[in-house]
């Protein structure tokens, strides 16, 4: 997961696998049900305690993944008006994934970006972004984040997303020499 901030909030991408196929839709009326959140414990060794919030009603109770039928993997991306600022408060924090039931079923430690995270933070031309290229300078639209080979040692992961010309209009232009769609 990687986070970004937005006005007295955060929003967050994810990618998730291992996930329940129950949550093919609507969650469940359990507390919870396919939930995804930042909890206040700092430790996913010990009870990572409630949802991580500053404002008076909790903000976490609608935020849920949909996985597609059958599937156990998702990725999506979340804005959440928590109310923390600055963004750094989260750091520390753990990330909580719930099963249909509500019950807690994955947790990770919220960390400073990664180098390889920084490195996916920048946008590289792709048919879709070389497309996209106005609205995501805009801040309308995401850029795509570049795919790399996994499994690979982390130098070589990053020698790869380095390797990808940086979104702009020049190189775009050099990679799709017939005249991209704007839009
Ligand atoms: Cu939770």
């Amino acid at each position: 997961m990687t986070q970004t901030p937005v006005s007295a909030g955060v929003t967050f991408t994810y990618a998730l696998t291992g996930l329940d196929s129950a949550c093919n839709g609507l969650p469940g009326s359990a507390a919870n049900s396919c939930g995804i959140h930042i909890h206040e414990g700092r430790s996913c060794y010990a009870d990572a305690g409630g949802h991580f919030y500053a404002t008076t009603a909790d903000p976490w109770t609608t935020v849920t993944y949909t996985t597609t039928s059958g599937a156990v993997i998702t990725s999506g991306s979340e804005s959440v008006a928590t109310g923390v600022t600055p963004l750094s408060e989260n750091l520390g924090k753990t990330f909580i994934v719930h099963d249909y039931a509500g019950a807690r079923i994955a947790c990770g430690q919220i960390t400073e970006p990664t180098f390889l995270q920084r490195l996916l933070a920048i946008p590289r031309v792709s048919p879709e972004n070389c497309k996209n290229i106005v609205a995501i300078a805009k801040g309308s639209k995401k850029a795509a984040p570049a795919s790399f080979p996994l499994n690979k040692s982390e130098k070589e992961m990053a020698n790869s997303i380095r390797s990808m010309p940086i979104l702009n209009e020049a190189n775009c232009a050099k990679a799709y020499p017939v005249p991209y769609m704007r839009g």
